[in-house]
């Protein structure tokens, strides 16, 4: 025989053969013994150490049935777990493209091949059962043998795949190989937006059960028309014949509230005023069916969800979703991840306010949704089905052939099964309101079947599926199952169209892309969301950052690697790397500005003088007194000066009440700000989140006040001198020395008490280190010079009258090659005390793209590092993105304002400041202050270097204290994936005029 002949059969290009030898979905559930433990003796857990050897490709795979083979000198790996975490193969980042040439059902031949054995106990207590293997996810498809013989096939990586091993099982030991293909037909439809990991990488488990025994079963919940009395349906299914089966229903407190037998395969419970499952109060029964030699508990949760008038309500209820997209992810554990993983993201997202999830793109572990039952959380469960990649054809990205795969008869079995692998093992689970049918691949006639199997299969619930907004390849789209219109990064404008003149109710799967710094659209998302019924909210993309953990530097920081950093092709560089959360799961301010949108309470202010506010409950289900505790704090100059105990007000869910807080007025005749911080605190503990944490707060403005710009004067009747040549100005006061440069207009150094207060020149600055939402514009920004910006002076004039300098310049910002950016008259005062004001005035060019920003920037000694300031924060604040923060007086310093992003980035600007001071070490300090609030930002790295870097773990410090001064900061927004910047926000006017005061 010639080597090199595969030794399988060729299932995985095979689209027909999708799972051979394996037992009809079911849903999830552990059986247990008839005694009574907290740990099923049914179950033979196969997660540990297995025997593994990993192959370039199948057409090497040694033939390990031949008798007498032995895996001794076979490596160890973890099980469950993912190849590439243990070193094999590579670490592969692709969203859209795929990692193979598109030729389906074809894979590639090189298909890295990995043999998994290991070595089982029957004992004689379970041998006279029948054994089920079963696999909960492996990547991409693979080939069990038991006892050296071929068992059967499956594919289909998130879902679970169960196998009767009985008649090839022997008492004692067992020898279990299987062999997983990296590639497989499936993996066409599995191009999700993820690193392409491979392995077993779920449980995997022998069910011990009896010979006849319940197969499958189905659990409806219904509610009469006033959502009062309830009715539990449970439809049985067994394997060959019926077993005697009782089913009892627990309430929470183990009470017993009704025993029936089933009669017909079904049964049903009438229950009289029940409690209801929401995310809010996730109220669960229990059922325990009980058959002659087996157990199954069933966790029962009753709602209904339904749409009357285009609107989505739950058990009677119009909701919102304040979602999320979530992948597993994790930058050790890869796709494995445990349930304290999941747990720890979860109890972030309760803490965040967050009450739904979209699995993204495909099924979690069937536990999952166990958890999201539990604790709360309305969950899109989402089939395994992504082939965005049929949009990446030679000659460039369309949504033209975006159908191309899916329509493709070969695939429509696998459309049907992956849907059915969801559906079917997910029912029973009360937290899922809605049915996904994948995620961007495009629309055809098998999705449609599909639709409608799903919609007549289960019709307690939704059914969603934004790619059939795609129409290609003349296939004309019914999307008469669907019951949502759901899109993604839709802008607002277009979302208020599409509610002017359709009716279904609107969605948004994806919204607000978390990448970088950002998003800055949150709040605008949300009063669009609240302002239509029909409009049911959406789902951030996304929950969590990912990225391969590789060690620590010799300076102590994570690396985080991302595509493109083990050298593959093609891939999507950081655009993995967009969550609310790192990839080890340290929030970033995104998350706090999502939770702070989406509060549990909003409150208006309706009266200053009396403090008369509104306050309005934000929940679905839940009356405010048995939530949030109100504390108020009255601000006086950013500076909390009295706090009221407001306790808890009894305010229904969607219902407003009004609050008056009386204010002490003598506030109000004093001249500086005031302002109302309310904040809302968890009253009670809840099982993931404990009583005191703060779930909110809202600031009402109860007086603006903007303190009056110091202007450079005279201080103590003492001359400055001065001293000019064609380029240079000195100017020499009693304590200070400042040297101005005319080709600059600005000053090249300004020391006082012979002490440098700036190391470098004092440079105009209309540049930032792109964010990733920069990405689009960042190339109009470069084209138009910004990032390489000159200074030209046509004119420049000195006075020095009343020991005051004034030097006003006459000059434009400019690049090579360009035009004029922008076209400027500054005047500097000095004062006799080296003060210097600055006033600015001039025009930008509008043929030119918007600024990124515009301001100073001083390079101030190190020692600079205390920081004070009156503005947004204590977090990052921009004009689009500031609703974690509030108007208050901060202390920080600059090395903890920064904002560690993993692709370094522009970060840390404070919003809306009225004042700023610096401090040194040695005692020294800078006070800034400006006619109007302005922006600043202190650094330890230099724009240049963050825009220049492509991970944060290659940084490297300035020797300086970098202060940008911004008349401006333009806004975040979210067009990494999402809408332009808003204009609203953006740097656009023609005319600018900034004033600005430095003192030392
Ligand atoms: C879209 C995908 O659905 C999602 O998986 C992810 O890739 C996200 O957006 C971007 O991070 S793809 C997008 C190009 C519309």
């Amino acid at each position: 025989m010639l080597s090199n002949e595969l030794k399988l059969p060729n299932y995985y290009e095979d689209p027909s053969s999708l799972h051979i030898g394996c037992e009809d979905n079911r849903s999830y559930y552990i059986p247990f013994a008839l005694e009574n433990t907290n740990e099923s003796s049914r179950i033979l857990t196969l997660n540990g150490n297995w025997d593994f050897r990993y192959y370039e490709n199948p057409f090497v795979l040694e033939d390990f049935t031949k008798l007498g083979y032995s895996y001794k000198n076979y490596d160890s790996i973890p099980v469950p777990g993912c190849i590439q975490m243990y070193g094999y193969d590579h670490h592969h980042y692709t969203n859209i493209p795929f990692p193979f040439a598109y030729d389906a059902p074809y894979v590639p031949q090189q298909n890295p091949t990995c043999v998994y054995h290991k070595s089982f106990d029957i004992t004689e207590e379970n041998c006279n059962y029948l054994q089920y293997l079963n696999f909960e996810g492996v990547d991409s498809c693979f080939y069990v043998y038991v006892n050296q013989t071929f068992v059967g096939y499956s594919q289909v990586s998130h879902s679970t795949s169960e196998f009767n091993i009985t008649p090839y099982i022997r008492l004692g030991q067992n020898d279990l190989t299987v062999v997983v293909l990296k590639w497989c037909d499936g993996s066409y439809l599995e191009d999700q937006d993820k690193f392409r990991m491979t392995g077993i990488f779920r449980d995997v488990y022998v069910l011990h059960r009896p010979k006849e025994h319940i197969r499958d079963f189905f659990i409806k919940t219904q509610l009469n028309n006033i959502y009062k009395n309830a009715q539990i349906e449970i439809k049985f299914n067994y394997r060959s014949v019926s077993v005697p089966t009782t089913c009892t229903l627990f309430d929470t407190k183990d009470q017993i509230i009704s025993t029936k037998t089933v009669q017909d395969a079904m049964l049903a419970f009438e229950l009289e005023n029940p409690t209801l499952w929401n995310a809010e109060e996730p109220y669960l029964y229990t059922l325990k069916i009980e058959t002659p030699d087996e157990i199954i508990y069933q966790k029962i949760g009753i709602r209904c969800i339904e749409i009357k008038n285009d609107i989505i309500y739950i058990n009677g209820v119009k909701i919102k979703f304040k979602g999320v997209n979530r992948h597993d992810s994790d930058p050790v554990t890869g796709y494995t991840i445990s349930r304290e993983q999941v747990l720890k993201d979860l109890t972030m997202m309760k803490e965040s306010n967050i009450n739904a999830i979209r699995t993204s793109h495909y099924p979690n572990a069937p536990w999952f949704t166990q958890l999201c039952n539990e604790y709360g959380f309305y969950v899109i469960s989402e089939s395994d089905l992504e082939a965005h990649g049929a949009t990446q054809f030679y000659g460039g990205s369309s949504f033209d052939t975006f159908g191309d795969l899916v329509q493709k008869e070969i695939f429509a079995k696998s459309i049907l099964d992956r849907n059915q692998r969801n559906v079917i093992r997910d029912k029973n689970n009360p937290c899922i309101i809605m049915w996904s049918m994948g995620n961007e691949a495009g629309y055809s006639k098998a999705f449609e079947d599909t639709g409608r199997f799903i919609k007549a299969y289960d019709s307690t619930r939704l059914l969603h599926y934004e790619g059939s907004i795609h129409e290609t390849g003349g296939h004309k789209n019914d999307t008469s199952m669907l019951d949502v219109y759901s899109k993604m990064y839709e802008p607002i404008s277009g979302i208020e169209n599409y509610l002017a003149t359709n009716p279904k109710p609107y969605m948004l799967c994806e919204f607000i892309h978390s990448m970088g710094n950002g998003p800055g659209d949150i709040e605008d998302y949300f009063e669009c969301i609240y302002k239509h019924d029909r409009f049911v909210g959406g789902f951030v993309w996304e929950w969590c950052d990912h990225a391969i953990y590789r060690g620590i530097t010799t300076n102590g920081k994570n690396i985080f690697h991302y595509g493109g950093d083990s050298n593959e092709f093609p891939h999507d560089g950081n655009f993995c790397v967009d969550g609310m959360v790192s990839p080890d799961r340290v929030p970033h301010p995104a998350l706090a500005e999502y939770k702070n949108v989406i509060r549990p309470v909003r409150a208006f202010l309706l009266d200053a003088a009396t403090g008369k506010i509104k306050l309005q409950n934000m929940l679905d289900f839940t009356n405010l007194k048995d939530y949030v505790n109100l504390q108020a704090q009255l601000l006086y100059d950013g500076e909390v000066v009295e706090t009221y105990e407001l306790g808890t007000v009894d305010v229904k869910p969607h219902e407003t009440t009004v609050l008056n807080i009386t204010i002490n007025q003598a506030y109000f005749k004093q001249t500086k700000s005031l302002s109302l911080k309310i904040n809302y605190v968890q009253i009670f503990d809840k099982p993931l989140t404990k009583a005191g944490h703060l779930l909110g707060f809202d600031q009402l403005m109860l007086k603006e006040h903007n303190r009056p710009l110091v202007h450079a004067k005279d201080y103590h009747q003492e001359s400055i001198q001065t001293e000019e040549n064609s380029s240079l100005i000195l100017l020499k006061g009693t304590n200070f020395r400042y040297v101005f440069n005319k080709m600059q207009a600005s000053f090249d150094s300004l020391t006082i008490d012979n002490c440098n207060i700036i190391e470098k020149p004092l440079e105009y600055n209309i540049w930032r280190a792109p964010t990733d939402n920069d990405s689009t514009i960042r190339n109009e920004w470069e084209s138009a010079g910004y990032n390489r910006a000159l200074v030209r002076v046509y004119e420049t004039t000195l006075t020095n009258k009343n020991n005051v300098v004034k030097i006003s310049c006459r000059f434009a910002i400019n690049a090579i090659q360009i035009q004029h950016i922008l076209d400027l008259n500054v005047t500097w005062t000095i004062g006799s005390n080296g003060t210097i004001t600055l006033d600015l005035d001039g025009k930008r060019n509008t043929a030119l793209p918007f600024l990124p920003r515009l301001g100073l920037r001083l390079f101030l000694p190190k020692e600079y590092n205390a920081v004070e300031y009156l503005g947004y924060g204590p977090n990052e604040s921009y004009i689009d993105k500031h609703r974690s923060s509030w108007f208050g007086r901060f202390k920080s310093n600059v090395e903890n304002m920064y904002v560690d992003y993993i692709k370094p980035q522009e970060n840390s600007s404070h919003f809306h400041c009225e004042e700023v001071i610096l401090s040194s070490s040695t005692g020294k300090n800078i006070h800034v202050n400006a006619a109007a609030p302005f922006s600043f930002q202190t650094s330890r790295y230099t724009q240049e270097e963050l825009a220049s870097k492509a991970h944060n773990y290659e940084l490297l410090q300035s020797e300086h204290t970098v202060l940008c001064l911004d008349y401006k900061m333009s806004g975040i927004g979210s067009n990494s994936c999402g809408p332009a910047l808003a204009n609203q926000y953006q740097i656009r006017e023609e005319h600018l005029s900034f004033q600005m005061t430095l003192q030392f």
